[in-house]
């Protein structure tokens, strides 16, 4: 039986590739970072909390990982954790360097120590593209990073490279563009976008308040691109790989649509505010995947307004069983409000 291990399991990916190796018969290992309240209300979610084992490790911290490696002797490793959040990044930029930059490079190194052959895929992002040279980005469009996030995304992405290249390791970039699902941190826009629709609809709440509604981004399910990450640890040679729809859509897009899905019209609930804009943000990301359709034969299939359709139906069959007294494992109802600190955030660094 093949053994893996999950960086970052307790995420949305992390959840999503957990259960796709136990159906393809993996003994599945994950790492979460110990917390003072659980934070494994995914993995219950889809049912696979009692199929896997849990090892703490932080990223931050070289013993545990190189614990976590050593005790589940993996064949496959993948680095899914990461401090995620694009917008936290410009608040705690060394803490994302330390984590999503420095994180990555210390697995490399374990296994280049321990284990030559375990197979490692990085979690590489579009939003390393930043100002974009071209309109349409693949494997070869320069990357021009526009936050402290992506720019630590780049160093884990370069020695994930050169680890390949330079000691030969079984290493891989997924150069994914964002993938949303029901399983979406709600500080992400889609989520926050989805999940105010579904309490708006059932008069929990009364508006929606949102930053840069032009910004597009190409957005697909994340359940089909942890199926891509799994696709580039069995092929024969190790390379890089962007996992996109090939489609763009505004914010604005997505706001209308998920809105439409409610039977609302958006114009009556959302507002902007400055607070929720970047110091600096990415304006336009579509991916083109010829390449991971030719090699490894991967295609996605929901299309935009099926995905928006499926997180708001899930928002809204959500607190429609929170209001009917049923309890479930679900981030939502506890969900605090962040609005003073992105006040802050904003007086400091809005031009
Ligand atoms: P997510 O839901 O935010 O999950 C991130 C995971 O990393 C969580 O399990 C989190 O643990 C863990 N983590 C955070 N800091 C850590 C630390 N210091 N040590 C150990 N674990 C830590 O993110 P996601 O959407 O699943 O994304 C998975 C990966 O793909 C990330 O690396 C992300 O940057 C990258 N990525 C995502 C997208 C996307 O659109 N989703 C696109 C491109 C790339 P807790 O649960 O304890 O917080
Ligand atoms: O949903 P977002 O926070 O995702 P972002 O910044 O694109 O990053 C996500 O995708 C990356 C892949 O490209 C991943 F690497 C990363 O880990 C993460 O998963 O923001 C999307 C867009 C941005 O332009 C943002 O400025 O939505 C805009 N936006 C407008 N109003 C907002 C809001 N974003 C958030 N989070 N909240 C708002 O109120």
């Amino acid at each position: 039986m093949k053994k893996a291990l999950i960086t970052g399991i307790t995420g949305q990916d992390g959840a999503y590739l957990a259960k796709l190796l136990i159906e393809k018969g993996y003994s599945v290992y994950g790492t979460y970072r110990r917390v003072s309240s659980p934070n494994f209300w995914r993995l219950q979610y889809l049912n696979v909390l009692d199929k896997i084992t849990l090892i703490p490790a932080d990223m931050a911290d070289m013993s545990s990982l190189f614990e976590a490696i050593s005790v589940s002797d993996p064949d496959e490793i993948y680095n899914l954790a990461a401090q995620s959040y694009v917008g936290a990044s410009f608040d705690q930029p060394l803490l994302t360097t330390e984590i999503d930059g420095s994180g990555a490079t210390r697995i490399l190194e374990i296994i280049r120590h321990i284990n030559k052959d375990i197979k490692f895929y990085q979690a590489s992002t579009s939003e390393l593209y930043g100002t974009v040279a071209e309109n349409i980005q693949n494997e070869n469009t320069v990357f021009c990073p526009n936050s402290p996030y992506a720019a630590a995304k780049l160093l884990s992405f370069h020695n994930t490279r050169i680890y390949r290249e330079g000691y030969g390791l079984f290493a891989c970039n997924g150069i994914l563009f964002n993938h949303e699902s029901p399983l979406r941190g709600l500080e992400f826009v889609t989520r926050k976008i989805t999940n105010a629709v579904a309490k708006i609809k059932l008069g929990l709440q009364k508006e929606l308040v949102l930053g840069n509604l032009d910004a597009k981004r190409d957005w697909g399910f994340a359940p089909e691109y942890v199926e891509a990450m799994w696709r580039m640890l069995q092929q024969e040679k190790p390379d890089d790989f962007v996992v996109a729809t090939g489609e763009t859509h505004s914010v604005r897009e997505f706001v209308n649509e998920a809105f439409k899905q409610a039977n609302l019209n958006a114009d009556d609930f959302v507002k902007t505010d400055k607070i929720f804009v970047r110091p600096h943000d990415v304006n336009l990301l579509c991916g083109d995947p010829s390449k991971i359709k030719n090699n490894l034969n991967w295609n996605c299939k929901t299309t935009f307004a099926e995905l928006v359709k499926v997180m708001v139906n899930a928002d809204i069959k959500r607190w429609e069983n929170f209001l009917a007294g049923e309890s479930f494992a679900w981030d939502a109802p506890s969900f605090p409000d962040n609005i003073t600190i992105l006040k802050r955030h904003s007086k400091n660094n809005i031009k």
